[in-house]
């Protein structure tokens, strides 16, 4: 259950006055409860998606269980890509933390997060990890901290209905990948699934014994790192027939499944990008939250 707080706090947190917050409670602009007592109360998750949708910015961060510090308006562009890159790479947890959660205050989907900025910035850290510019150990500690920033969106930003649809993920047998599979588990939070990561690295036999036993209403698999093609191929085909006896669809997607690939596996969709994934899993279930506009109409211009 999420932690409620009363308008005179929400009202503090972002520095308006609490006759003022009381009204956009009673205009439906904020998700408000009442007390028994006829007193509202509102979840931190109501106050933030309010922050997101509107211009008004948090001054009090910590009053909503936010990062010190976040807040600011900030707009995706080359250059908050760029410090990104340089604060993950410097293994610099406050600003990465500060220049997402801004991005997200600011109203960025949580797709457009993981597709336009986390994506380009991990294939450049790529890069420069293959030419020698940056050391496996600021490549895997850029990865702890995105990591963790993406634990604390799961916590901060997604309210997650009791009688959501469930959808379940992971990575296959020798895969160690957790960035991208965690990714998708965050895009279908943002639309109102409750989405569980099952973890990296799971062999055919428990993945499908997971599909069998929590019977979700859709199931993700990433694949970033094939060890024995064979093995993966039967496992994601046996791992199909037991979601599709249960009538829940497979969607696939990641680096390492080519067309050659791909042609030899059972899946339902397959997906290159996280909005791939979003409007997916929006046919599945239909949501009133806005879709991800495609990049070129959300930002100017970004790094390739
Ligand atoms: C971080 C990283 C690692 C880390 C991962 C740690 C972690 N906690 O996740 C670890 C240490 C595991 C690792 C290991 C290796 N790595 Co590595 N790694 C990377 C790196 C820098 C980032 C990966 C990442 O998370 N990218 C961000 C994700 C989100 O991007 P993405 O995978 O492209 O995902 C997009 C799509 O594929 C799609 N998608 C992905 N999943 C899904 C799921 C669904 C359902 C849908 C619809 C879509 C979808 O949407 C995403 C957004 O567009 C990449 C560079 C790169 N180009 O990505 C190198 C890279 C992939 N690694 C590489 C290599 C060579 C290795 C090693 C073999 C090195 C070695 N010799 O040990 C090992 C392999 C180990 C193994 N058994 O898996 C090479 C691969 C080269 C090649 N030709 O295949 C790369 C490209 C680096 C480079 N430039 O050379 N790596």
């Amino acid at each position: 259950m999420q932690k409620l707080i009363s308008p005179r706090q929400a009202a503090r947190a972002i520095g308006v006055s609490e006759s003022t917050l009381k009204r956009w409670c009673d205009q439906g602009l904020i998700r408000t409860t009442k007390t028994a007592g006829g007193h509202r109360r509102m979840e931190v998750e109501a106050v933030v998606q309010f922050l997101r949708e509107s211009d008004h910015e948090v001054v009090e961060p910590e009053l909503l269980g936010l990062p010190a510090g976040v807040g600011a308006s900030l707009t995706l562009d080359s250059s908050v890509s760029e410090s990104l890159l340089e604060a993950l790479i410097a293994g610099e947890d406050v600003l990465s933390r500060k220049l997402v959660f801004d991005l997200l205050l600011s109203g960025l989907p949580i797709t457009a997060l993981c597709d336009d900025l986390l994506t380009p910035v991990f294939h450049r850290i790529g890069e420069k990890w293959s030419c020698g510019d940056v050391a496996i150990y600021q490549e895997r500690r850029a990865c702890e901290v995105c990591l963790r920033i993406l634990h604390e969106l799961r916590r901060t930003f997604h309210r997650v209905a009791a009688d959501a649809p469930l959808a379940v993920g992971a990575t296959p047998e020798g895969d160690i990948y957790s960035l991208p599979v965690c990714m998708a588990e965050q895009v279908l939070r943002s639309f109102g699934w409750n989405a569980t990561l099952l973890g990296s690295g799971l062999p055919a036999e428990t993945l499908e014994l997971a599909v069998s036993e929590t019977r979700p209403q859709l199931v993700w698999i990433s694949v970033s790192h094939i060890e024995d093609e064979r093995r993966f191929v039967d496992g994601v085909n046996r791992v199909f027939a037991t979601a599709d006896r249960i009538g829940s669809p497979l969607i696939i997607g990641g680096r390492a499944l080519t067309p050659q690939l791909r042609k030899r596996i059972q899946f339902s969709a397959h997906g290159e990008t996280f909005r791939d994934l979003e409007r997916f899993a929006r046919s599945l279930h239909r949501t009133d939250l806005s879709p991800t506009p495609p990049a070129d109409q959300l930002h100017d211009e970004l790094p390739q």
